[in-house]
């Protein structure tokens, strides 16, 4: 279901018990069932009484010094207590668990997800009075034929990252529903609501907005889907108005509220336009690091830290990459002004001919769109980030994707991001056919850092054949903070100005351009990273430290966009 804040919910974030298991021998010992010694000769080997606990929402790596580079199983457990209601439905609700979850209740097998960034729950139908118990099987150990696959340049946190929730709902209940403006009206509203449970056919259900005076109602099919469509004037959302309006879903037995804003997101030829007006994105790339502390970022409080940092820099937009990042980010980057980028894991070397793999890309997609699909902040749904195989399989699983995309939601841009560009004789030509599919060519260049190392972007020439807007989704380099050094000295924060003051020169000359996203605002966790004194297990392209210090960089981007 979507906006669970808009729901009677019971945390259960907080202390859970927790088994690591490095070696996966949990599942030969059966741990759900949660056996325990009567006698002093039974021999059970495992016990939840007496093990270390373990924060939820966190990533364990950073909770206990030995899990810092696991890559396994861990096993969770939190009890709960419950009084059955008449007519209420229970569900158990994960923000996220990443990456394999196998969730039991009361020694029962209630279901798995798989996919570190979504959420995903499970209906209780079998909760007991009193006491009941939880366990969780996680798992963060790399797949071959995972989203994102084997290797990936940032920390693999593992663990129940996101909050958990128990929602009791009425026992028909909305469960989804899309309330956005249509494409090219500043006036249409249109959408649906779905309803679930055993009354959810042919039931009314009623819109209201009452600060546009909207009272709306309708009525649902034999299957629970009430289409909606009605006229308003809605002060449009944009990062200078960043309006939101409350707005109130009824059915008979159930009632939810929403944040919700509206705007028009569209391409006209080469220009990107927001509300009819040519857009031209400031972007940064964020990854869902904690600030000051490493570990995964998971409040609201982190959320507002980050995005502070991005506004001081001037950014009209966030690239969330390279997974969809927890909904603090996105709802207060909506209240806050700035528009955002969701993308889906499907990250560099990807199992695309795997026969797995278009139902989990689909899967994600679903969730990805379920969670966000009102937040009218977002603007560009990102498929993909630099699948290097351009291979039969790559192609097709990319533009069905794209189409399902497009079935899934009509008001936003998609995109899937690319490096495949040929260099040559001081020319950049942008050649990856996958650009024809999607609403925006949006490509990752690192010209003066890794390619060509040193180069001089501001005497590279643009090839693009394709008449499309163009985002250079990444471009930076890395530099250590307080590094003087010089200008030829590649670690220090004077390189990494200079390559983004030739990239501010290269950005006036390259056709199409729409938008730039530099690579990135914080230096992050990734264990690739291993040059001493410089990197030591951190990706340096942050135009901050993890402290939030700022790079001599970061005073050039900012001046670029202020002056844009
Ligand atoms: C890229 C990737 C990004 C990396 C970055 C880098 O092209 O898209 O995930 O982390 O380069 O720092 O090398």
């Amino acid at each position: 279901m979507t906006n669970i804040s808009g729901r009677q919910v019971v945390s259960l974030n907080g202390s859970w018990k927790a088994l690591i298991d490095p070696t996966g021998t949990g599942d030969w010992l059966r741990i759900w069932e949660e056996r325990t010694p009567v006698s002093k000769t039974d021999f059970v080997e495992y016990s939840f009484t007496g093990t270390p606990e373990l924060h939820v929402p966190g990533d364990f790596n950073t909770q206990r010094p030995e899990y810092t580079y696991l890559e396994g199983t861990v096993w969770y457990k939190q009890t709960f207590s419950y009084t059955r209601k008449k007519d209420k439905r229970l569900f158990l609700y994960f923000g996220a668990v990443n990456y394999l979850a196998d969730v039991y209740l009361n020694g029962k097998h209630l279901g798995a997800h798989e996919g570190g960034f979504t959420p995903f729950q499970f209906e209780l139908t079998d909760v007991q009075e009193g006491i009941n118990s939880i366990i969780v099987r996680v798992n963060n150990t790399r797949q071959k034929n995972g989203l994102p696959a084997l290797s990936y340049d940032w920390f693999n946190y593992g663990g129940i990252t996101r909050e958990v929730s128990l929602v009791e709902t009425a026992s028909t209940y909305i469960n989804d529903y899309l309330v956005q403006l249509t494409k090219h009206s500043d006036h249409e509203i249109a959408g649906w609501v779905k309803l679930d449970g055993g009354n959810a056919g042919n039931q009314e259900v009623k819109v209201s907005i009452p600060e546009l005076k909207i009272s709306y109602r309708t009525k649902t099919n034999d299957s629970g889907m009430a289409l909606l469509r009605f006229n308003a004037r809605p002060v449009r959302w944009s990062p200078d108005t960043p309006r939101l309006y409350n707005v109130i879903i009824s059915s008979v037995s159930d009632t939810v509220t929403e944040r919700i804003g509206f705007r028009n997101i569209a391409v006209s030829g080469t220009d990107i336009l927001l509300n009819g007006r040519k857009l031209f994105i400031k972007g940064v790339n964020i990854h869902e690091e904690r600030p000051f502390k490493a570990g995964k970022a998971n409040t609201e409080a982190d959320a507002r830290v980050l995005l502070s940092w991005a506004k001081e820099l001037g950014c009209n937009m966030v690239r969330l990459s390279h997974y969809p990042h927890n909904e603090y980010m996105v709802k207060l980057a909506e209240e806050m002004g700035i528009m955002v980028w969701d993308e889906l894991p499907v990250y560099q070397h990807i199992a695309f001919a795997d026969t797995s793999m278009p139902g989990k890309m689909e899967l994600m997609l679903r969730e990805m769109i379920k969670r966000d699909r009102n937040r009218c902040a977002v603007i560009i749904w990102s498929l993909s980030n630099e699948t290097y195989s351009f291979t039969p399989s790559r192609d097709k699983a990319l533009i069905e994707l794209l189409g399902k995309c497009r079935m899934l939601d009509t008001t936003r841009l998609n995109t899937v991001v690319i490096n495949n560009q040929g260099y040559s004789n001081n020319m950049f030509h942008v050649h990856d056919s996958l650009y024809k599919y999607a609403d925006i060519i949006s490509l990752n260049e690192y010209i003066g850092w890794y390619v060509p190392w040193q180069g001089k972007p501001e005497d590279v020439k643009w090839e693009i054949n394709y008449k499309k807007p163009v985002i250079i989704s990444e471009f930076g380099g890395e530099a250590k903070y307080g590094n003087a050094g010089d200008v030829a000295d590649s670690w220090s924060e004077d390189y990494q100005a200079k390559i983004y003051r030739e990239q501010v020169v290269m950005f006036r000359r390259v056709p199409q351009l729409a938008g730039v996203c530099a690579w990135l605002l914080v230096d992050y966790r990734s264990m690739g990273r291993m040059r001493p004194g410089y990197q030591d297990g951190y990706n340096r392209k942050g135009l901050l430290s993890e402290y939030g210090e700022r790079k001599r960089a970061w005073y050039v981007l900012r001046g670029y966009y202020d002056e844009k």
